[in-house]
């Protein structure tokens, strides 16, 4: 079994910062579950660009609020606790927060990212590479 504490990755490889969000990415592809599990703080009045290309993304939000908008429909999902999005169309998108205030989600990848990824350009995660048989 594994256990595993939000307090003993802070500041560790498994916590990811960039501009506008921090992800603490608890479970990777090592451990083997075939997918990842993360806790992700997405900065009060930041927007970012995403398109997981190569990921299924599913985002649970525990606090905090903001908004998701679909690119290039621009239809827009309010998202607060409580609140569930799937990305089961790869779909690319906007998500902001709202001012005032963090946003905390919870995300889980299928495949799992090894732990590395960031977005490039065009809000794109790599696709992993391969484990060697
Ligand atoms: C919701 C979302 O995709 N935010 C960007 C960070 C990502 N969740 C991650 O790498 O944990």
């Amino acid at each position: 079994m594994i256990v595993r504490r939000l307090k003993d990755i802070l500041n560790t490889t498994r916590d990811v910062k960039t501009e506008t969000w921090a992800s603490r990415r608890l479970l990777l592809r090592d451990d083997g579950m075939g997918f990842s599990m993360h806790e992700t703080t997405i900065f009060a009045g930041t927007q970012t660009h995403i398109w997981y290309k190569n990921h299924l993304e599913a985002v649970y939000c525990v606090e905090g609020s903001g908004e998701v908008e679909l690119i290039p429909s621009g239809e827009v999902f309010r998202i607060e606790p409580g609140t569930i999005y799937a990305l089961n169309k790869n779909d690319r998108h906007w998500l902001r927060a709202d001012a005032g205030a963090d946003m905390r989600l919870v995300c889980t990848f299928n495949p799992a990212l090894v732990g590395t990824e960031v977005h490039d350009a065009d809000g794109v995660y790599a696709a992993a590479p391969e484990v060697a048989a």
